[in-house]
């Protein structure tokens, strides 16, 4: 059917101009597969584009190939300067999306007249890489959020405070990579303003924001993640509202509501009171044996919680505790970042 044997001058333009957007949609999506594959660890997606990838290949027809030697294309080898300025992750992958996204309408327009197939492929895959170019930026996002969770020790909750800016930056100046913003008296429109503000210095500080219980403030002060105990939205609504940018954190104290959470694909657990505490005077410690009993074999980061503080932080830690969340320690400490600064020390030794 197409014979470049009997093909004309604009019919050789024509294939030349799919051969090329052929091999830069392919190339692009190799890029995607491998940061899906590398980067995130995601074998849904690595078996999506790499289909494409296929696809594109068997409609790679000898007489695009052979176009090539027929014409000279004297631009070959231009870049842009925007090439040079890719740093992240996430910019390769948006200008690569792109690259793909505009090779594949090229080829949609150019081969519509004569190869009605390959033109309908290409708009198909078009439009399932617009999807996947938004899923692996947010889990891309997602990823990073995790990181954070995994390096750092110490999580640290708000409390209702005249003065909480200044403590929350205290707490960041010392080194605390992760805040949770926990309100639970006063209006809405004031949980979200405090809740932007806090949002605005953890971003300065490259630390994690978490909003606690409320998945609407969480998405409208843009928070990176939410928390939510086993009286709030449960999980898989709240992955839905929130979408896969977003860690989901969740309170489980006992083997069910733990392995719920896990298969529900939460990305870190809050586990306690450990010990009695003021902050929730209502709810019975679990204590040090059962948490080592249920978090044996937990293989996403946990934090204990409830009553710790700078003097039983070594005790737990002796008994194999790494991380910890506190309230009233830093919200109520009368120098929050000396005692951030000893607390991420303590956190840090070796046992
Ligand atoms: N969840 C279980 S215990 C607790 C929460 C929110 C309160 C912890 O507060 P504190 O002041 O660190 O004991
Ligand atoms: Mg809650």
């Amino acid at each position: 059917m197409l014979n470049s044997n009997t093909t004309n001058a604009e019919d050789l333009r024509i294939y030349q101009i799919i051969d090329a957007n052929l091999d830069r949609a392919r190339e692009g999506l190799r890029v995607l597969e491998d940061w899906a594959r590398f980067g995130l660890s995601k074998e849904k997606y690595v078996e999506k584009i790499k289909n494409f990838r296929q696809i594109l290949g068997r409609n790679h027809l000898e007489v695009y190939k052979q176009s090539r030697n027929h014409l000279e294309d004297k631009c070959k080898g231009l870049t842009h300067q925007e090439q040079m300025n890719r740093k992240t992750s996430e910019q390769i992958l948006s200008s690569n999306s792109g690259r793909i996204q505009e090779a594949l309408r090229v080829i949609e327009e150019f081969s519509r007249p004569h190869n009605h197939e390959l033109s309908k492929i290409a708009s198909e895959i078009r439009y399932e890489i617009y999807t996947i170019e938004i899923d692996l930026l947010s889990l891309s996002k997602c990823k990073k959020s995790e990181e954070i969770l995994k390096e750092n020790d110490l999580y640290v909750i708000t409390d209702q405070k005249d003065n909480l800016i200044n403590i929350i930056e205290e707490i960041l100046i010392a080194g605390v990579r992760i805040i949770q913003h926990r309100f639970k008296t006063g209006t809405d429109k004031d949980h979200l303003q405090e809740a932007i503000q806090i949002k605005n210095l953890c971003e300065r500080y490259n630390s994690l924001f978490i909003i606690n219980d409320r998945v609407d403030i969480a998405l409208a002060s843009n928070a990176d993640g939410i928390h939510l105990g086993q009286e709030d939205l449960d999980l898989k609504t709240a992955r839905k509202l929130l979408g896969y940018s977003k860690i989901i954190g969740i309170s489980a104290n006992n083997e069910i509501d733990i392995s719920k959470a896990l298969n529900e694909g939460c990305n870190y657990i809050g586990i306690g009171p450990v010990f009695e505490t003021e902050t929730k005077k209502n709810k019975k410690p679990i204590g040090i044996d059962k948490i080592k009993s249920l978090t044996e074999d937990l293989n996403i980061p946990w934090f204990a919680i409830g009553g710790i503080n700078k003097n039983n932080i070594s005790h737990l830690k002796s008994n194999g505790f790494k991380k910890v969340a506190l309230v009233s320690q830093l919200m109520n400490s009368e120098d929050p970042k000396e005692d951030a600064i000893m607390i991420l020390k303590e956190l840090s030794h070796e046992n």
